[in-house]
């Protein structure tokens, strides 16, 4: 049986006997192929498996190929019941989203058309799902008769997360099999269930404990419902749905339950109206009105942007030069170079993932404060209850603090995470190179300096490479990985998969002061502040921010980060590094003020007892306004229009400096980072997309506009004005 050696398929006979369990099958081997399909007869049964790699997706093809096997079994009256199930690594990852663009999605057959097919069958159909079964996937699962899964496999309808609403009957067949608030938790999240909790809800009727015999039992339940005469059809369910028609306000109290998480999302809400609609419609008026919400949804900038984002993530783990095969050294021992903020939290990172990591510092009190905040944390997540308390124990014990050095010696990979000194991080350096052993990869978490410097140090410079975490450590998801001018292939695709195995989207960057992330920060940050002296407040320029969908405006954020920190990379950044660019005095003051941020309950805001909510502060005001007369600026009322565009734009404009410096290698990998490390909103995609949906013409005109009245800053970079004039998108170029 090319291609499936999964499904080992036993050449024996039913047992008469016990036909309930004991299924011994004949195979009577294959009625037809195409591309995407293999339809073969197993005794009465005739096993459909998609064939379609990488992931089953539901492309046209696909599509046709199912049908045409469909019809035929359904046609043949030697098949009694039908199996559907997944070639390769899992059953099916739903519609192939690259046909949403085109609307190849709706060309007949769709996705709808299919599963009707299946669930209107007149002889019983059982999906026989393992590794995945999502979106459209599942829904073809919903649809069938009979569902039997394979421990370990996923169940999910993940549509939400692209904009979209399940959209082909997931809306309306989900509730009928696992009630209302479940089929809600699962859609409006999208994330997936595991086979066991699918089963325990009822969506799953059987769980077999391995793949092995996954097939097998597909065919023997197939051949039980055979025996009970008409499939059950999902559609005509309703006790599930009846229960919760006695609680109508569910669904309100769901949105005010999401509001928060879902704020700006469409998606979410449009989820919610479908289920509602299963509710109160008849199955046939429900689905139309899915396939309507779906079609809208489909179409929508927010569902292109997330669309993008899914695609992003995927080709930021393609490397131009770098094999797909290229070795990933083993990662079993890791150690971390400082337990302070970032130290600490990064060898929680490595204790979540499961990977024993050494931490050290250079006193023991420095230790004991770094551990002592590891354990807080830990201890922060299980009162909230998204940990166990033997979890938290297990995770903890995989951290070993120490104050010596040399035990770093039998880690593979080390991560230095001291103060951002360079004197200081090529003296450790040095001391890595002789306590390492041969294979070690030596990280540094330098967020802005010269990673070949470092590496010169040592005598292995092709296993350096920077890993700038973003705080906290342990819960913001970018990782950037910079890749020296030495750094070998392998070191570098090892980091990347570490990054995997830490839940990090890892986006590769090359050497340049503050790398992407921070250096797209800059200009954004320092034209808050100049905004603030020319007669904006930090409240609106943060309300602007925080309408645009981050989470939290630049001065929130400044006084989260701490001012201290801003303060102190400020003093040590040569003029050079900062391109002699004037920058706004008010943080400084606030600075020597002793406003902190809220670790000292005052900064840009002030906060109340719980630290944490920011209200106006009089003395930040009055500094504000006194450096305004200072500076000779007459204050006036900005648009929060200009805001928007003072703050973005140059961000934006950065970017594409960066890009036209070959510091990344697309402009969705930028699009990642402001994601992943600073909030962005999904659903505008990253800044580069969003700066692609608004015309990169407008985008740079503006700029030249603001460049015209601040000649000293604002300069549109070259990249950005030859696609404005070329009317081209930041998403369509390529480095040359
Ligand atoms: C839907 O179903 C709508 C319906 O309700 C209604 C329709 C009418 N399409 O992620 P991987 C590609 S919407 C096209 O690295 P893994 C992916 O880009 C769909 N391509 O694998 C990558 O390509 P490349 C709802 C897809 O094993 C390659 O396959 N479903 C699709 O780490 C390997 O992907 C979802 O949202 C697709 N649907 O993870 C699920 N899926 O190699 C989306 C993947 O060129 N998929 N590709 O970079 C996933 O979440 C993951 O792929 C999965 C496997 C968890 C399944």
């Amino acid at each position: 049986m090319p291609g499936f050696a999964h499904h080992a398929i036993p050449n024996v006979t039913r047992d008469p006997l016990n036909a309930s369990t004991a299924l011994v099958v004949l195979y009577t081997g294959p009625v037809s192929m195409s591309e995407s399909i293999r339809y073969e007869h197993i005794n009465s049964v005739g096993l459909i498996t998609l064939d379609n790699p990488p992931v089953n997706a539901f492309s046209l093809a696909l599509r046709v190929s199912l049908r045409d096997a469909l019809t035929q079994a359904i046609e043949d009256d030697g098949v009694t019941a039908i199996v559907i199930t997944g070639g390769g690594r899992m059953f099916s990852a739903g519609a192939d989203i690259t046909e949403f663009d085109s609307g190849v999605s709706n060309q007949s057959p769709t996705l709808p058309e299919l599963i009707e097919l299946v669930e209107n069958a007149p002889k019983p159909v059982v999906a026989a799902i393992h590794g995945n079964a999502m979106g459209g996937g599942c829904e073809l699962c919903l649809g069938c008769h009979g569902r039997v899964a394979a421990s370990g496999t996923k169940i999910g309808l993940p549509e939400v997360t692209l904009g979209i609403v399940p959209g082909a009957g997931g809306t309306q067949r989900m509730p009928r099999l696992i009630g209302v608030p479940a089929a809600l938790n699962m859609i409006v999240s999208g994330k997936p269930l595991t086979a066991e909790q699918a089963h325990k809800l009822g969506l799953i009727d059987e769980l077999t404990d391995s793949e092995t015999n996954l097939v097998e039992s597909g065919l023997s339940l197939a051949l039980q419902l055979a025996e009970l005469g008409d499939p059950v059809r999902t559609r005509d369910r309703d006790e599930r749905l009846a229960e919760a028609r006695d609680e109508p306000e569910l669904f309100d109290q769901f949105r005010r339950k999401i509001a928060h998480r879902a704020r700006g999302f469409e998606a979410p809400y449009a989820c919610i109206e479908c289920v509602e609609a299963a509710l109160w419609k008849p199955f046939s008026e429900g689905v139309l009105f899915e396939r309507e919400t779906f079609q809208r949804c489909r179409k929508s900038l927010q569902s292109k942007a997330q669309r993008h984002v899914f695609f992003a993530e995927r080709q930021a783990r393609k490397v131009q030069g770098l094999a797909s095969d290229t070795t990933v050294l083993q990662v079993t021992r890791a150690a971390v170079l400082g337990c302070g903020t970032m130290g600490g939290g990064i060898a929680m990172c490595f204790a979540n993932a499961g990977i024993r990591v050494t931490v050290t510092e250079s006193t023991q009190d420095a230790l004991d404060r770094g551990m002592d905040m590891i354990k807080k944390n830990y201890h922060a997540t299980v009162s909230k209850g998204r940990l166990s308390r033997e979890d938290a124990e297990a995770r903890l014990a995989l951290i070993e603090p120490t104050l010596d050095f040399e035990t770093v010696g039998n880690a593979d990979f080390v991560i230095e995470a001291v103060f951002e000194n360079m004197d200081l991080k090529k003296d450790i350096f040095a001391r890595l190179d002789s306590v390492c052993h041969s294979n070690a990869v030596l990280a540094t978490n330098t967020s802005s300096l010269d990673i070949n410097d470092i590496a010169a140090v040592t005598s292995r410079p092709e296993q350096v490479l920077g890993t700038h975490f973003f705080s906290p450590a342990n819960v913001m998801r970018l990782l950037e990985i910079v890749r020296g001018s030495q750094t070998s292939p392998e070191v570098l695709a090892t980091a990347m998969s570490l990054s995997q195995r830490l839940q990090k989207v890892g986006v590769v960057v090359g050497v340049c002061d503050s790398f992407a992330a921070n250096r797209m920060l800059y200009p954004y940050t320092r034209q808050a502040e100049f905004l603030v002296e020319e007669g904006a407040l930090p409240e609106q320029v943060d309300r602007v921010l925080y309408d645009l969908g981050f989470p939290m405006g630049p001065f929130a954020m400044s006084d989260l980060a701490g001012l201290d920190v801003g303060y102190k990379i400020r003093q040590h950044r040569e003029p050079s590094q900062t391109k002699n660019l004037r920058h706004s005095t008010i943080a400084d003051q606030l600075y020597e003020l002793g406003r902190y941020g809220q670790k000292t309950r005052a900064g840009w805001y002030q906060y109340g007892e719980d630290g944490r909510t920011p209200v106006s502060d009089p003395e930040v005001t009055q500094t504000i306004i006194a450096t305004s007369e200072k500076l000779g600026i007459d204050r006036t009322e900005i648009p929060d229009e200009e805001i928007l565009q003072r703050c973005m734009y140059p961000l934006i404009n950065e970017g594409a400096r960066i890009l036209e410096e070959g510091i990344v290698e697309r402009s969705s990998d930028l699009d990642l980072v402001w994601l992943y490390g600073y909030g962005f909103p999904r659903y505008r995609g990253g800044p580069m997309f969003w700066a692609d949906s608004l015309g990169l013409a407008h985008v740079y005109e503006t700029m030249k506009n603001f460049h015209d009245i601040h000649p000293d800053w604002l300069e549109p970079a070259p990249l950005l004005e030859q696609l404005a004039r070329e009317g081209k998108t930041f998403g369509e170029w390529r480095a040359p």
